[in-house]
């Protein structure tokens, strides 16, 4: 019958949270607790994304953020859900947001962890409907710190977790830890619980397929404009690459995490720094497509992971993808 076919034995987020805490004996549950501070934030955000239209979130706040973007107004309401949910957690001690300039310091005496997010990464998409996301990342205070602005300003080979959420035709949550598998959990919105949809996430060593604005390809350097074009030629089954470019990153990124390819954010002559922010866009990614394992270098061809962030907003250039692929990048861009 029908229910025969019911599984009753899920994994939710919460049931692979306990059993990871259980694998670590030191382990004080403090992390345990964050991460169900996290998955708060994303049912959440989640929720008025999908209500936007419905009850007039959609459009601009009126503001700019510390980068210059106009700031929508979801992203006023997902930067301040995710704020809340981070200080009532009482384990995030020190929380760096793409919406805010400076960093928010939470003091307690048992929160031991600094967090980097972009609450609604691709906001530019949002009053289409099309896909954005919540990266995060999250880093351990240095022992004795009570948190301090070194405890986030760490590179990618530092932080303990990241991940992201993107919030499509359903809420897909990629997480992974330091040195661990990466798994995908889906929201199911019925009984409002991420479960485990993809264990072990491995991304495909090579697919022709990359995704690049290729609108700034008047500004890019001569390394990066041959490598792209190299893409356009018959390749050795006699086919060019295909191109997929959504415009959300975390879109972006979750498809060339699934297919397998190429995403690109190169710096550029018009932006010598990068558009994406290491904290958390470029480390977090990072860090999930080495964990599964592919690769993500700047644009000066050095592991992402090793990127070291002079300013909590700082930038770089992002290549990240297929093992095979980012290979092919390096020999194209030095
Ligand atoms: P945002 O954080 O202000 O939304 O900007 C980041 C987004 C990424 O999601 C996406 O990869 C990129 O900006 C798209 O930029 P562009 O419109 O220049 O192609
Ligand atoms: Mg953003």
């Amino acid at each position: 019958t029908q229910d025969a076919n019911i599984n009753t034995n899920i994994i939710t987020l919460t049931r692979f949270l306990t059993e990871e805490q259980v694998k670590h004996p030191e382990a004080t549950g403090d992390f345990t607790l964050l991460c169900h501070a996290l998955q708060y934030s994303f049912k959440s955000i989640a929720y008025y994304i999908r209500r936007a239209t419905l009850v007039n979130l959609t459009g601009l706040a009126g503001s700019a953020n510390t980068t210059g973007d106009d700031q929508k107004k979801l992203d006023v309401i997902s930067n301040d859900l995710f704020i809340a949910a981070m200080r009532s957690s009482g384990k995030c001690s020190v929380l760096v947001s793409e919406e805010e300039e400076n960093v928010i310091f939470f003091p307690s005496d048992g929160a031991h962890y600094a967090v980097a997010c972009d609450p609604i990464d691709g906001s530019s998409n949002l009053d289409a409907g099309v896909s954005v996301g919540t990266i995060f990342g999250i880093h351990k205070l240095a022992p004795g710190s009570q948190g301090t602005k070194e405890d986030i300003l760490k590179p990618g080979t530092e932080l303990v977790a990241a991940g992201f959420t993107m919030y499509g035709a359903s809420a897909q949550l990629v997480v992974t830890m330091k040195g661990g598998t990466v798994n995908g959990f889906t929201l199911d919105n019925g009984i409002g619980e991420f479960i485990l949809s993809h264990p072990d996430m491995k991304i495909p060593k090579k697919r022709a397929i990359y995704s690049v604005n290729e609108g700034n390809s008047l500004y890019w350097e001569d390394g990066v404009k041959n490598y792209f074009s190299s893409l356009k030629e018959a390749q050795e089954n006699g086919k060019p690459y295909s191109a997929r470019y959504i415009g959300s990153m975390v879109a972006d990124a979750y498809r060339t995490l699934l297919y397998g390819g190429l995403f690109a954010y190169p710096a550029d002559k018009k932006s010598p720094k990068g558009k994406l922010r290491i904290l958390y866009e470029c480390a977090p990614m990072a860090m999930v497509f080495e964990n599964a394992g592919g690769q993500a270098v700047d644009s000066k061809m050095a592991r992402m992971m090793e990127v070291v962030p002079e300013s909590i907003h700082d930038r770089a250039g992002i290549f990240m993808g297929s093992y095979d692929e980012v290979e092919k990048v390096k020999k194209f861009v030095k």
